[in-house]
């Protein structure tokens, strides 16, 4: 499962990335876009708009129960808006939740695609894939619609097999492998916060600096969880790094007394993937 992560995007790679995505998106009618909550904007590359314009498309939210609920509800708003019910948004869970809301809105999309056929006298099943950067829950949402473990991490580019479909509904099939997008990276600021979530492992950045960042950051977001979480003194301000007050704060320390910043980079970065520190949206609405 953490293998894609570790892939390297040098050019070849992305490139082969994009030609077998744009290769499956051509099997298929509809596009479930696959986009992490805590990060609506970044955790979604704009390309796939451009490769799927052709095809019916839903945006997924996932792992919702990771980010602020009242921000996931303004960026599903947002999304709606702009998109005006072309490309319906739904947050989901795919971890935890019920299946229901997810094929509803997956029918949503292929109504119209099966009325079309119909019209014709066809009855045309719709088939449908899931797509999106690595990490977001794609494997997890396609075992979750087929109601069992079916897609396992060969999303990864290099690994091809034969294409095979799970029916979902009377009408509707589901590409069992998901089609995997590269993370579009505008700037370092979302470079950062792709890697707080995981979906990068081999940033620029090393561990004990990407933590000290997410501790600020988290700082501004959700201070009261970090400050009780980290035992952070009161003069936490005037310190030049949070990671060596939280290495202080939860007694990570070597022998001899050295602070061990190593172990308190995987464990800030742990705690806040897992949703230690609450639930927490890296991103804000535009309303
Ligand atoms: N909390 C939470 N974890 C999730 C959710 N969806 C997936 N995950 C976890 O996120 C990690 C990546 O999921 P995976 O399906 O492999 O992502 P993929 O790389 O997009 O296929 C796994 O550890 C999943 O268990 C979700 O909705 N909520
Ligand atoms: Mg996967």
């Amino acid at each position: 499962m953490q293998t894609e992560m570790r892939v390297n995007w040098f050019p070849g790679h992305m490139a082969k990335t994009r030609r077998i995505l744009t290769e499956r998106i051509r099997l298929v009618d509809a596009v479930i876009e696959v986009a992490d909550a805590r990060l609506p904007k970044s955790s979604r590359n704009p390309d796939l708009a451009k490769l799927a314009r052709d095809k019916a498309s839903a945006l997924i939210l996932n792992k919702a129960d990771l980010a602020d609920a009242q921000e996931t509800d303004r960026w599903v708003s947002f999304y709606n808006k702009i998109y005006n019910k072309t490309t319906p948004c739904i947050a989901y869970d795919s971890a935890h939740g019920k299946v229901s809301p997810l094929l509803a809105v997956i029918d949503t999309i292929a109504k119209p695609i099966v009325e079309r056929y119909k019209s014709r006298g066809m009855a045309k099943t719709v088939r449908v894939m899931v797509t999106g950067i690595p990490n977001v829950g794609k494997s997890t949402l396609i075992n979750r619609l087929a109601g069992k473990m079916i897609a396992q991490a060969e999303d990864r580019p290099g690994v091809t097999r034969a294409t095979r479909w799970i029916k979902i509904s009377d009408y509707l099939e589901l590409l069992d492998t998901p089609g995997m997008l590269m993370p579009k990276i505008e700037d370092t600021a979302a470079g950062k916060r792709l890697a707080y979530v995981g979906t990068i492992k081999d940033g620029i950045l090393e561990t004990e600096e990407l933590a000290e960042y997410l501790l600020r950051d988290l700082m501004n977001l959700v201070p009261s969880a970090v400050l009780e979480r980290y035992h952070l003194p009161s003069h936490y301000a005037d310190s030049p790094s949070l990671l060596e007050l939280a290495a202080i704060g939860r007694g990570f320390l070597l022998s001899g007394g050295r602070l061990n910043l190593e172990r308190a980079a995987a464990v800030v970065l742990d705690e806040f993937r897992a949703g230690v520190l609450g639930r927490v949206t890296l991103e804000k609405a535009e309303l």
